[in-house]
C-alpha cells in the first residue's frame, strides 16, 4: 500500500490530523491498534478550548458539538468551604471552553473519515515506522497474522504515550523531561445531575476532588488518592462519601449521588519529549507529551500539535516549502512548555503533596487567596485555561 501521509494512532489527533488533510486532499492512511469500540470506550478529556473547537469545524465534524456541548463562561475554586467564581469569560474579552466529552468528539472524527471514506486499519499489531531518516520511509505491521507494508511521504506519531513512534526514534536523538506525581485521579461517571452548573476544582485537607459533567444528566467527579491505590477498593459509597467531605457543605449537600457507570484510576504526571521531528516522522499530541489532568490541557494540546503539523504539511505539497516542517518541533514546544507550565501550576496549587509541611500549605493557601483576590491573579489564570493562542 502506498499512501502520502502514514499516521498511527486513530484517537483524536490521528483522527483530526486524517480529516485536515482529507479535506485538503492529501492522501492519508491511519493505522491503529486497537479496535474502535476499544477507542471508543477510553473516557477522557471534557472541556475544549476555543481554538479545538474550531478544527472540530474546520474538519467538518463540529455540528453535534455546537448542539450538544455545554459552553462555560466560568469556573469555580473551592476552598476553606467556600466556592469563588473565576469568570472566564470577563477576564478574557469575550473567550468560553465548551465541554464535550473526549468519546463524543472521537466518535463524530469516526463518522466523517467514513462518510469522507478516509482509511483507517483497526487492529494493527506490531506498528514499527522505518527508515524515516530518509525520504521513503514505510511503516510495516501485522493484521491477522499477515505482514503488510505501507509506503508514504511522512509518518505521523499520533499513537499516544505508550506508541511505537518514539520507541522507534533514535535515542542519541531524544531528550525527555519527566515529573511523576505521588498520587492519581480516581473518576467516575454517573448518571446523575451535575452539582454545579460550573466546573469546581476543590482544595481540601482530605485532598483535591474535581466535579466535572458530560451533559445536564451525567455527571463527571474525581478525588485524589495515592498513586498505589487500588480502584477495588472504593464502593459508589466511598467514593461519594468522600468527594462530598471534600467540598463546601452547600454543594456536598446539594450532590445526586446514583450507580457508577465507569470508575477507574489515571496516575498523574508531567513529561516532554524533545525534539517532535525525526527527519519524515513527527510526534503529535500524548506521543510527545503529557499533562496532569488539572488544567484540561493534554487534548487541547493535542490539537495544536495537529494545528502545526497540518499547517507544515499543506505547506509542503502546495508551495513545495520544507518551511513549516522544519519549524514544526520547535513551534509545538513552545505552546506545549506552557501548557506543562500551567498544568504542573494548577497541580500543585490544588492537591496535598505528602512531603509539603504545612509551610507548603500555607503558601498554597496565600495563593489561593491572592488568585480570588487579584484581578491580575486571576486574569493569569483565565488566559491559561481558556488556552494561550496558537
Ligand atoms: P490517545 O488518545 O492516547 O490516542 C492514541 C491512539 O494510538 C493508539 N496506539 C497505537 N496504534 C498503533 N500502534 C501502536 N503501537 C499504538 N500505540 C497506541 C491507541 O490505541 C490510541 O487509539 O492520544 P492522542 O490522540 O494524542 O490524544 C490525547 C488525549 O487523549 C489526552 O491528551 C487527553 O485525554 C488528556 N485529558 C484531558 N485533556 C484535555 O484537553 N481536557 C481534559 O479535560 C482532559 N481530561 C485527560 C483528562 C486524560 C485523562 N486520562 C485518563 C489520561 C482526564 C483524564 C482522566
Ligand atoms: C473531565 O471532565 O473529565 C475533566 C474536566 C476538567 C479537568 C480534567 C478532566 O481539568
Amino acid at each position: 500500500m502506498r499512501t502520502q501521509v502514514a499516521i498511527i494512532g486513530s484517537g483524536p489527533s490521528g483522527l483530526l490530523l486524517g480529516q485536515l488533510l482529507t479535506n485538503a486532499g492529501i492522501d492519508n492512511v491511519i493505522v491503529e491498534r486497537s479496535t474502535k469500540e476499544h477507542v471508543l470506550g477510553r473516557i477522557r478529556a471534557g472541556v475544549l478550548e476555543e481554538g479545538m473547537c474550531a478544527m472540530l469545524d474546520e474538519a467538518g465534524a463540529g455540528a453535534r458539538m455546537h448542539a450538544e456541548g455545554l459552553p462555560h463562561d466560568g469556573v469555580n475554586l473551592a476552598f476553606d468551604g467556600s466556592l469563588h467564581r473565576i469568570d472566564l469569560h470577563d477576564l478574557t474579552g469575550g473567550k468560553r471552553v465548551m465541554v464535550y466529552g473526549q468519546t463524543e468528539l472521537t466518535q463524530d472524527l469516526m463518522d466523517k473519515r467514513e462518510e469522507t471514506a478516509g482509511q483507517t486499519v483497526y487492529e494493527a499489531a506490531d506498528v514499527v515506522p522505518h527508515d524515516f531518516a530518509g525520504d521513503k520511509p514505510y511503516l510495516t505491521y501485522r493484521k491477522d497474522g499477515v505482514e503488510h507494508r505501507i509506503d508514504c511521504e511522512f509518518i505521523a506519531g499520533c499513537d499516544g504515550y505508550h506508541g511505537a513512534a518514539r520507541k522507534a526514534a533514535p535515542e542519541a536523538l531524544l531528550k525527555t523531561y519527566e515529573r511523576v506525581y505521588p498520587f492519581g485521579w480516581l473518576g467516575i461517571i454517573a448518571e446523575v445531575p451535575p452539582v454545579n452548573d460550573e466546573l469546581i476544582y476543590a482544595n481540601h485537607p482530605r485532598g483535591f476532588a474535581l466535579c466535572s459533567m458530560r451533559s445536564q444528566t451525567r455527571s463527571r467527579y474525581y478525588v485524589q488518592v495515592p498513586a498505589e491505590e487500588k480502584v477495588e477498593d472504593w464502593s459508589d459509597e466511598r467514593f461519594w462519601d468522600e468527594i462530598r467531605r471534600r467540598l463546601p457543605d452547600e454543594a456536598g449537600e446539594a450532590m445526586t449521588t446514583g450507580p457508577s457507570i465507569e470508575k477507574s484510576i489515571a496516575p498523574l504526571r508531567s513529561f516532554v519529549a524533545e525534539p517532535l521531528r525525526f527527519g519524515r516522522m513527527f510526534l503529535v499530541g500524548d506521543a510527545g507529551h503529557i499533562v496532569p489532568p488539572t488544567g484540561a490541557k493534554g487534548l487541547n494540546l493535542a490539537a495544536s500539535d495537529v494545528r502545526y503539523l497540518f499547517d507544515a504539511l499543506q505547506e509542503f505539497y502546495r508551495e513545495k516549502s520544507p518551511a513549516g516542517i522544519d519549524g514544526y518541533s520547535a513551534r509545538a514546544l513552545n505552546r506545549i512548555w506552557l501548557a506543562e507550565r500551567f498544568s504542573w501550576w494548577m497541580t500543585t496549587l490544588m492537591h496535598r503533596f505528602p512531603d509539603t509541611g504545612e509551610f507548603g500549605q500555607k503558601i498554597q493557601h496565600a495563593e489561593l487567596d491572592y488568585l480570588v483576590q487579584s484581578k491580575a491573579a486571576a486574569t493569569s489564570m483565565a488566559e491559561n485555561y481558556v488556552g494561550l493562542p496558537y
